[in-house]
């Protein structure tokens, strides 16, 4: 089945979907930007559940994805991946991008899950450059075959990325 995508500017922890994706760090402890946001509109819920992943499997290796409750979010899940911090070394970071969208859609996928929405990851602490990283995102998001997902929604903060996620999806 072929999935719907959309493009919405705003906030990521008010977005009405099953599940959310977190640009989250390894340690799953939480932080600042999209993830200290989750967090904080989430509550403690998250992080427990977080630490209890570490506990059991210890740390999150980029590219991966676990999953979470969403506390009081209005998703059911928070699907927490790790981005790649742009080391200038464009092979193996762009690689490891896209591990984080095919690795959450495949989480998403064996929960059954229908629609999904991600943050613009890696492209804000992290510092991958936004034009390669939003071309990554669509591409995985476009090859990805899915019996469950119906609707995929790219979450832009900020303008920069808006923008070029609009020109990216027109062509
Ligand atoms: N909703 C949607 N997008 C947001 C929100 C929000 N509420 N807030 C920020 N963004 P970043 P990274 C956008 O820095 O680069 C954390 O400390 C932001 O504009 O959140 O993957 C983690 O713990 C940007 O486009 O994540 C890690 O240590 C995008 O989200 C580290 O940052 C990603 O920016 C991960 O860095």
């Amino acid at each position: 089945m072929k999935h719907k995508i959309e493009l919405v500017k705003g906030d990521i922890t008010k977005i009405q979907v099953e599940a959310v994706v977190n640009a989250a760090n390894s340690s799953l402890l939480g932080g600042g930007g999209v993830d200290g946001a989750i967090h904080r509109a989430g509550g403690p819920i998250i992080l427990e559940e977080c630490i209890q992943i570490r506990n059991k499997q210890g740390k999150c290796n980029t590219g991966e994805a676990v999953v979470t409750t969403a506390g009081n979010l209005p998703a059911n899940y928070v699907i927490h991946t790790v981005g790649p911090v742009w080391n200038g070394d464009e092979e193996k970071c762009s690689k490891l991008l896209a591990n984080c969208y095919k690795n959450s859609l495949k989480l998403a996928e064996s929960l059954q899950i229908k629609t999904i929405a991600f943050p613009n990851i890696s492209t804000g602490i992290y510092r991958f450059p936004k034009n390669r990283a939003a071309k990554i995102a669509i591409q995985e998001i476009q090859k990805f075959q899915s019996e469950t997902i119906e609707k995929v929604i790219f979450v832009c903060f900020d303008d920069e990325n808006e923008e070029m996620y609009k020109k990216l999806l027109e062509k």
